[in-house]
């Protein structure tokens, strides 16, 4: 067990952060205090009353850095500034400044399983193969089979080097090739540089894709598909773990602060999660694993299936048993790279309040560290995207011109998109009801969601009962009560069509979250013998719970 701390008393030192709650910020997005549509810092900073107010611990603000954007600032053309879109480095240091003055921390967004092809060090690597970074990125003569996560090869030719180098993302993000040490030593440098200027820890993009098998061999290609899938050579791979405990060892041990490590670990089991954040291996405190977000795929992410609450459930149920007695979880619903959760799991329309407020307290009282991205804390829903001249990203515009090209229906491709797409998440903040949201003065560089008129921050501060307010009270919740950072988890039926009901036990007492996903009544059956105590959440106390009502009861 990783050592105890309990309750607000105990958000510091060893283990702080088990009781506390990230909110995460994708800056082009959030606020643009400078009217040029584009979100920037001095938004982020103009809005921390927000963040205080809801009971924020800890700031994670996507990647800001220099980058030519073309994959929003996860193609890092510079580790050591600020991209003019976002402001300065001295309005970073000035938000730093004001966050810990405000007692909240700062985790960076730090992108090192690749970086820009305009990084310098690319651009030296493709300049010549007797350049003396050479070795820093995957050159080969002849590119194996795989195709990249983003559509399209995972290699592409450079004329300077007369050779392929490969991206598992787009072309303009090459792959650094993390079996040189050089390669590591720059990067924990880059970690260094920033915890020394005042952040507090990184949440480390894909970082389970830092270790590739060698030998690059081929992969299977699957029915329908172009390109091998490379997945089995680049997940988990071999000396990942290698890897991170040297970072450990070379960054974080040499720090006498609390910090937090979180990585992104996409298509990890729980049995490497255990691996990852096991405190006695010294290598992350938290992972963000996808197996909750990826019930709703089929063979792959635009193949979308109806949610299902039992595979949800068994999901959830299996991290939290799984990393039990070792490690940590992190909780999240919603990022930049998803859906909005209450039109995927919840129901965005009739019952749009109380799905995001169900959805929300089943979040913030499993065990582990919430993370709320921002508009989750409103209810954001999916944008209405009528073709892909609205849609920006990367991932979805190429996925749209391939299955177009290969004779999928342009309007079955948009109704995929609508569902899936990235963008969804990306829509501007939306604070109030004014034609930017309160987001702009300027146009917005992807589009406000419509329904902005009616869901926003302004809307819902005042309203006790609003999403907003419930996000508080689960976040003091949180601070307040040891049972939801500390205790432990129980599932209470893993059968119940419609219900996902479990108990946190602690020695100072029990909570139960009983939560109907759906929206007919939902008959509790056995489970009615646990309504019983105090009531927490909720407002009914029979046997049956109305569409989407999510109870809670204290013992
Ligand atoms: O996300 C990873 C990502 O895009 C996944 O969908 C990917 O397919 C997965 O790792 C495979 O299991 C991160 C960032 O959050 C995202 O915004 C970036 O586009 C991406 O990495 C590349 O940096």
């Amino acid at each position: 067990m990783p050592a105890t701390v309990t309750g607000s008393a105990g958000r510091t030192g060893p283990g702080w952060w088990r009781s506390a709650v990230v909110y995460q910020v994708y800056p082009r997005s959030f606020a643009d205090a400078n009217g040029d549509g584009v979100g920037d810092l001095r938004g982020i900073r103009e809005h921390l009353d927000h963040l205080e107010w809801l009971g924020v611990d800890v700031l994670w603000i996507s990647p800001v850095y220099p980058s030519p954007m073309a994959d929003n600032g996860y193609d890092v053309s510079d580790y050591h500034d600020v991209d003019p879109t976002y402001g300065t480095l001295a309005e970073l240091d000035e938000l730093i400044a004001e966050l810990h003055r405000r007692g909240m921390k700062l985790v960076m967004d730090l992108v090192a399983n690749h970086t820009s092809d305009e990084h310098p060090w690319f651009v030296e690597s493709s300049s010549s193969p007797e350049n003396a970074k050479r070795d820093w990125y995957w050159w080969r003569d002849e590119p194996n089979n795989w195709g990249s996560f983003f559509s399209g090869p995972a290699w592409t030719y450079c004329e300077g080097r007369a050779a392929y180098y490969m991206h598992l993302f787009t072309k303009k993000q090459p792959d650094l090739n993390w079996e040189n040490p050089e390669v590591r030593q720059a990067v924990y440098e880059i970690m260094r540089w920033w915890l020394d200027r005042g952040v507090d820890g990184f949440r480390m993009d894909v970082v389970n894709l830092i270790s590739k098998d060698p030998e690059l061999p081929d992969a299977p290609v699957m029915p329908g598909q172009r390109y091998g899938n490379m997945r089995e050579s680049v997940l988990d791979g071999p000396r990942v773990h290698e890897f991170l405990a040297e970072m450990h060892r070379e960054v974080f041990d040499r720090y006498d602060r609390d910090l937090l490590l979180v990585g992104e670990t996409g298509e990890t089991t729980v049995e490497e999660g255990r691996k990852y954040t096991d405190p006695a291996r010294r290598e992350l405190d938290m992972v963000l694993h996808y197996e909750h977000v990826e019930i709703d795929h089929g063979t792959f992410k635009w193949d979308v299936r109806p949610f299902d609450v039992g595979r949800l459930r068994d999901r959830l149920a299996a991290w939290q048993e799984g990393l039990a007695d070792v490690g940590w979880n992190s909780l999240y619903w919603d990022n930049h790279d998803q859906p909005r959760i209450v039109s995927r799991y919840g129901d965005d329309g009739r019952w749009r309040t109380e799905s995001a407020k169900l959805l929300a307290t089943v979040l913030h009282l499993q065990r582990g560290t919430p993370f709320v991205y921002q508009g989750d804390e409103i209810g954001m829903t999916n944008h209405p995207f009528a073709s892909i001249d609205e849609v920006d990203d990367v991932e979805a515009v190429n996925y749209y011109h391939e299955a177009v090209a290969a004779g999928l229906e342009p309007e079955d491709v948009m109704a995929s998109l609508r569902a899936m797409c990235r963008d969804n998440g990306r829509t501007p903040m939306q604070w109030d009801d004014s034609p930017g949201a309160g987001f702009t003065t300027g146009t917005p560089w992807l589009a406000v969601n419509p329904n902005h008129t009616e869901i926003n921050v302004a809307a819902q501060y005042d309203d006790p009962d609003s999403v907003l307010s419930h996000y508080r009270r689960l976040i003091r919740l949180r601070h307040e009560d040891p049972i939801v950072a500390d205790g432990d988890f129980t599932l209470l039926s893993d059968s119940h069509p419609q219900v996902f009901a479990f108990r946190r036990r602690h020695e100072s007492g029990q909570l139960v979250v009983l939560a109907n996903f759906s929206g007919a009544e939902a008959d509790l059956g056995e489970l009615a013998e646990e309504c019983r105590g105090e009531l927490v959440i909720g407002s009914g106390g029979g046997p049956v719970l109305s569409p989407w009502e999510a109870r809670v009861y204290r013992r």
